[in-house]
This record gives structure tokens, C-alpha cells and sequence, in this order.
């Protein structure tokens, strides 16, 4: 049995793969593949993931691409409590991870870009108000399910908050404004807090 192999870097989509793995406690090998200096369109690279895109992992054979699929495959088969324990929560780990996707990582990217990632030249901050608005409906949906307990599936954190508050963090990095969403606010600062997401996080400065 080989070594989980992480391909990418922190800075990048592969925080979230790097954050669960740390939060199961895994061993693992990180190879930097970068998302900007051709190392993800070599041939060696396009054998793990054909899209030339990072995260991908390679756990002992099984070659996987796709943030969010990674993320529901590592915390069910390695059940360290974040994999929910129903049906019924499981089809809500799906739920959440395919609506932050389709409704929170298109606008949230705007916002991350165009207020911190690009050169200060490149920057539209019209682009980073744009995003900033069409995130108000999704997080009025995140701030009335996080109400009750908050978390998104029953009273603990699971897969579902994870894959949620790893796409979310670029907005809290790109200064979106929370403040009309306490429960979120709450939330996504404890997740960002989590020591996992910390050592997964990129390094600064
Ligand atoms: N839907 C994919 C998107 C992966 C993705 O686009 N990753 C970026 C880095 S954050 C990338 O590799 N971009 C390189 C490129 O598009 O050429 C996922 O969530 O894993």
C-alpha cells in the first residue's frame, strides 16, 4: 500500500484537500503541483488528473480530481467522525457540496481576485461588488441552515461544513462583508480557526 498522494498547492483550490487530510490525521505525500507554472499540464501530471487542474490525489491507485469529490470520498472512507452516520445526512454532504460549487465559487472568486489576488492594476472593483451581491442570496440559505445547531449536518462538523467553509474562506480573505450573517460569521471563523484548516492553509508573507 502506497503513501496518500496530495497534488497541489496550498494557494489554491487544494486547501480544501490539504484541510482534510489534516483533519483525519492522514500520511501523506504533498507534491506542489502549481496551478500557474506549467507543472499541471505535464505529461506526468495529466496521467493523475487529464483537466491539468490541482487538487488531485493518487491513494494507492486511485487516481482522483475534483475538490469536493476528494473531500466526500477521503472522509468516508477514513470515518473520523466527519463522514455523516445516515443516508439522509450523506445526501446532505452531497447537497452542500454541489451548491457551494454551482452557487458560491464563481462569485466568491470574483470577490477573492479583485479585491487581494490580482496586481492592484488588474483589479475591477466593480467585479468584487458584483460577486459580493449575488453571494447574498446563497449566504441567507447557509445563515438560516447554520441557525439551528450551527452546522450543517446535525450538531457537529462534518465533510458538509468543511467543503462549505474551504470555498467560503476566500470570501472572509477577500473581506466580503458578513456582518448581516451572524450565524455564518461565527461558523466560518471556528472552521478557519480549526488547527487543520491553519496547517493546511498557504503561508504569508
Ligand atoms: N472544479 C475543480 C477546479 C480545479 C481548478 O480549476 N483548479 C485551479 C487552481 S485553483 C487550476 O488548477 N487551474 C489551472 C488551469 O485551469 O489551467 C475542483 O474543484 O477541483
Amino acid at each position: 500500500m502506497s503513501k496518500l498522494k496530495v497534488y497541489g498547492v496550498a494557494g489554491s483550490r487544494a486547501y480544501r484537500t490539504l484541510w482534510m487530510v489534516n483533519e483525519l490525521g492522514l500520511e501523506y505525500e504533498s507534491i506542489p503541483v502549481h496551478f500557474a507554472d506549467g507543472s499541471a499540464k505535464t505529461r506526468e501530471y495529466l496521467a493523475i488528473n487529464p483537466n491539468g487542474r490541482i487538487p488531485a490525489i493518487d491513494d494507492d491507485g486511485l487516481k482522483l480530481w475534483e475538490s469536493m469529490a476528494i473531500n466526500l470520498y477521503l472522509a468516508k472512507k477514513h470515518d473520523k467522525g466527519l463522514w455523516p452516520k445516515t443516508l439522509e445526512g450523506e445526501a446532505l454532504a452531497i447537497q452542500w457540496s454541489f451548491w457551494v460549487m454551482t452557487e458560491v465559487e464563481t462569485p466568491t472568486l470574483a470577490v477573492l481576485f479583485h479585491r487581494v489576488f490580482l496586481p492592484e492594476d488588474q483589479r475591477d472593483p466593480k467585479a468584487a461588488e458584483d460577486g459580493e451581491q449575488q453571494l447574498q442570496g446563497p449566504l441567507k440559505v447557509l445563515d438560516q441552515a447554520l441557525a439551528k445547531t450551527g452546522h450543517l449536518i446535525g450538531s457537529t462538523f462534518t465533510v458538509a461544513d468543511l467543503n462549505v467553509a474551504s470555498v467560503l474562506a476566500w470570501a472572509k480573505i477577500g473581506r466580503a462583508n458578513l456582518s448581516a450573517y451572524p450565524h455564518v460569521e461565527k461558523w466560518l471563523i471556528a472552521a478557519m480557526q480549526r488547527p487543520a484548516a491553519v496547517k493546511a492553509a498557504p503561508r504569508r508573507g
